[in-house]
């Protein structure tokens, strides 16, 4: 599977490199993402309380005791735990000063964070697929908030925007979402909700079904506080088996049934991870092919009324110096020559930098027009817009910094290439992907007519 797998990154390596790569280049939009961004392993961060039971899931996924685990706060940094042959751990300074390690962004969260990240290389078999991030315990108090000395929603956020999925823990004692929780989910959180799994642990915890229906309540108001989505994430209620402690009165059936739910999410990572990329990789053709062609379109308007402005200078100089020479008046050509330099000026320096910034104003009329078809029908024309609303001020802040003399005139074979990658080899790549996790033939199969061409 690991092979197939390294098959679909080759490729959508591909389609960045080329058609890509050339065509951002040449309109100036933003740089698709790099082999490096596109090669880092599958990763998992967990975040919740202290004493949530992070470190003991961690333990518990990896059937080993990697991390410290315990109710005091035993551990106030980030933990990354990756494979390893053998053992060995690195401290924060080595990590993020290996160019060899996807963690050098982190340096700029200063020393106080970096002497807070440890790496952990481990032989454990599912960390080959997937790396999992520990994280010290939020604390939910206001006030502990500067305790840190590091920007720490900051650094939740770039490990989570790096991350394919986000734990959150929640545990019987602070089912809510305040202090620290409640800015992490504001801060670090906002955006990336698709990425969130919440965990209401330890429910052996509870002495009946009554605390249970109270904390599960009790997290379910304060998550609706916080998640911006229009239903409720989904809530795995579970613990994990610890040796010789009671056992808890609750039926454990279903508690122990979401544990492998969310043990089998993680193990998906990495395909689940294939098929972000491929979405990844269309929303970027997409909005690169609307920025291009508003652009485009703009640039010849623009080249246009240069042109026809330019012609109608030479005419006039033209009509104007041959009435002088016919007429036999010579001697008028200096003021021909002082009145057509006045109009040259004129029109460079006032008329067409005028029409510049309107055809610049008008991007959403460009727009408007060339998707005048597609805008039609009622469910693309909400993407459509949606998707233009998000280009649109790069495309203007280029346009109006570049100016729009500056771009080529777009190949035709460029447009063609791009829409064949959209409404075929895209959609294609990712009925590929699923008849390959269903085991079926993995190679230019026909795309499913079930899938929206793009
Ligand atoms: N009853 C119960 N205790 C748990 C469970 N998971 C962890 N614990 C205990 O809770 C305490 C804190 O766990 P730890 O993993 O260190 O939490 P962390 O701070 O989130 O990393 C430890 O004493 C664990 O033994 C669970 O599912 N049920
Ligand atoms: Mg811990």
């Amino acid at each position: 599977m690991q092979h197939v797998m390294e098959q679909f990154a080759e490729k959508i390596r591909e389609c960045y490199r080329d058609p890509l790569d050339p065509i951002a280049t040449q309109f100036m939009f933003r740089r698709p993402p790099t082999v490096g961004e596109l090669q880092r392993p599958p990763q998992v961060l967990l975040l919740g309380n202290h004493s949530s039971g992070k470190s003991t899931f961690v333990n518990h996924l990896l059937g080993a005791g990697v991390q410290k685990t315990g109710v005091a706060p035993t551990d106030d940094g980030f933990t990354i735990v990756t494979y390893g042959q053998v053992s060995t751990d690195r401290d924060g300074p080595t990590v993020v000063s290996n160019p060899d390690l996807p963690y050098e962004g982190l340096r700029h969260f200063g020393d106080q964070l970096v002497s807070h990240v440890r790496l952990k290389l481990r032989p454990a078999e599912l960390l080959r697929t997937v790396t999992l991030i520990d994280s010290p315990g939020m604390i939910d108090e206001a006030k502990s908030e500067d305790g840190r000395g590091y920007d720490f929603p900051g650094v939740v956020r770039w490990f989570a925007e790096r991350a394919d999925l986000v734990m959150v823990f929640f545990d019987p004692d602070k089912p809510g979402t305040t202090g620290e929780t409640l800015r992490v989910f504001k801060e670090s959180l906002a955006g990336i909700e698709h990425k969130l799994l919440i965990i209401l642990n330890k429910v052996d915890q509870f002495d009946n079904l009554h605390d249970f229906a109270r904390a599960y309540g009790a997290l379910c108001w304060n998550l609706g506080k916080v998640v911006q989505r229009k239903d409720l994430p989904m809530i795995y209620n579970t613990f994990v088996p610890r040796e010789g402690k009671p056992k808890s009165r609750l039926p454990m059936d279903d508690f122990e049934k979401a544990r492998e739910d969310l043990i089998e999410e993680i193990r998906r990572i990495p395909t689940r991870r294939m098929d972000n990329q491929i979405t990844q990789l269309q929303a970027f053709a997409e909005r690169l092919r609307l920025h291009a062609l508003v652009l485009d379109a703009a640039a010849s308007r623009f080249r246009m009324l240069r042109a026809r402005w330019r012609s109608i200078l030479f005419l006039l100089f033209a009509a104007l110096t041959g009435g002088a020479v016919f007429s036999g008046l010579i001697i008028a050509l200096p003021a021909v020559a002082v009145a057509a330099l006045a109009a040259v000026a004129l029109v460079e320096l006032v008329t067409l930098p005028g029409a510049k910034r309107r055809i610049v104003g008008r991007l959403d009329e460009i727009f408007e027009k060339l998707h005048d078809r597609e805008l039609l029908v009622r469910d693309r024309a909400e993407d459509l817009r949606a998707m233009w609303d998000e280009v649109h001020p790069h495309a203007r802040e280029v346009a109006e910094k570049r100016g729009l003399q500056s771009f080529k005139k777009m190949r035709w074979a460029d447009r063609t290439v791009l829409d064949e990658l959209l409404q075929q080899d895209i959609p294609k790549l990712r009925s590929n992907l699923y008849d390959a996790l269903r085991g079926g033939p993995a190679e230019d199969a026909p795309p499913r007519d079930d899938r929206p061409a793009a």
